[in-house]
């Protein structure tokens, strides 16, 4: 297992939900504090220089550990469940462009607000059957390219759809493509899922990259999570993927960044020794 930390660039909007802003300074203060890899929120693939990012990262041997997109969401409104089937073409042509990003840059692209919700009015089955149209065609093209798309279940009070593990592992059953999986927040499952360290367990084969948080989405050691059943629950699930770092910047980016790393460093070393 490899640790990455979320970041985003300077001119990211608020909403953006990562640690660092600026890849320029993050990248070093990442691989400063032991972090192996960076995850990119990103609006689009223009939001980064490719040529000036990859210079970035070999200077300080770190890896993007993935993309992240809520910020197609939040910033763009775009997504996955939407009614209108122009704004579905968008979101489709914005991804199309992260794929074809990711073939250099990590290589797994995280859904996470992204997926959408069901609408007023509207049926659970509308919005799953329009989910699963949208996640399939960039399944398709992201398969054609080697891009793995990971589905982040979110919490009901930020959205209604796909709030649980178990709820995300039914509909990615429904799916024949293979190149899909599971991303849990344990932030977020520790509000929807009945156990943390089971459900990491029981759904081990979808799962392909965590979001580590504590429970009140400070640096893990900062509230009340469990991080030893964690841990024991992604051994029984047999993970050896990225975690990523995705909390509140507080009291400040880099205090929080550098507990965050201090607290998992030591435990994920274990993991990797077999401890
Ligand atoms: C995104 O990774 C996430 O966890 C969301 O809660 C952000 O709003
Ligand atoms: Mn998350």
């Amino acid at each position: 297992m490899k640790l990455a930390v979320a970041i985003a660039d300077t001119a990211a909007s608020p909403s953006a939900f990562v640690v660092w802003r600026g890849f320029e300074e993050s990248i070093p203060k990442a691989a400063e504090y032991g972090y192996h890899g960076v995850e990119l929120a990103l609006k689009t693939a223009d939001d980064v220089n490719r040529a000036q990012l990859s210079r970035w990262l070999a200077a300080k041997n770190l890896e993007v550990s993935c993309i992240s997109t809520g910020q197609v969401f939040a910033a763009l409104g775009l997504y996955f469940t939407h009614p209108d089937p122009a704004a579905r073409e968008k979101v489709v042509a914005v991804f199309a462009d992260l794929i074809d990003l990711a073939t250099d840059f990590g290589r797994m692209i995280n859904v996470g607000r992204t997926r959408g919700f069901i609408g007023e009015g509207e049926s659970r089955s509308d919005a799953e059957a329009r989910f699963l149209a949208t996640a399939g065609r960039i399944c398709e093209m992201a398969a054609r390219k080697g891009v793995t798309i990971i589905i982040e279940p979110v919490n009901r009070y930020e959205i209604n759809f796909i709030n649980s593990v178990d709820e995300g592992a039914a509909l990615l059953k429904r799916m024949p493509q293979t190149n899909i999986g599971l991303m849990p927040d344990v932030f977020h499952m520790n509000i929807e899922d009945d156990h943390i360290g089971g459900t990491l367990a029981r759904h081990g084969s979808l799962v392909k990259y965590i979001h580590f948080a504590d429970s009140n989405r400070h640096a893990p050691g900062w509230g009340h999570l469990d991080f030893d059943d964690v841990f024991a629950g992604l051994r029984r699930g047999g993970f050896d993927g990225w975690a990523s770092i995705e909390i509140l910047p507080v009291p400040d980016p880099d205090a929080a960044a550098r507990q965050a790393a201090r607290y998992i460093l030591p435990r994920l070393a274990a993991y990797n020794a077999g401890a």
